[in-house]
């Protein structure tokens, strides 16, 4: 199991929340998504290392910015 936590820009409620914690919740080996709206830190918990690229093109999906 991998922990990492991202930054994420451009949220500002928990539909935001729930759009950025399913898109990433969607990327193959990824088993947990924690969002903490205030801080916009967004720790998430695969089987393995996550490919930053892949991470990132789905937090912009959900519209959002990876910092
Ligand atoms: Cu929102």
């Amino acid at each position: 199991m991998t922990t990492t936590t991202y930054s994420v820009a451009g949220m500002t409620c928990g539909h935001c929340v729930a759009s950025v914690s399913e898109e990433i919740g969607e990327l193959a080996g990824v088993t947990d998504v924690t969002v903490v709206l205030e801080t916009g830190a967004v720790t998430v918990t695969s089987e393995a290392p996550l490919d930053d690229a892949a991470v990132r093109a789905a937090v912009v999906e959900a519209g959002y910015e990876l910092l």
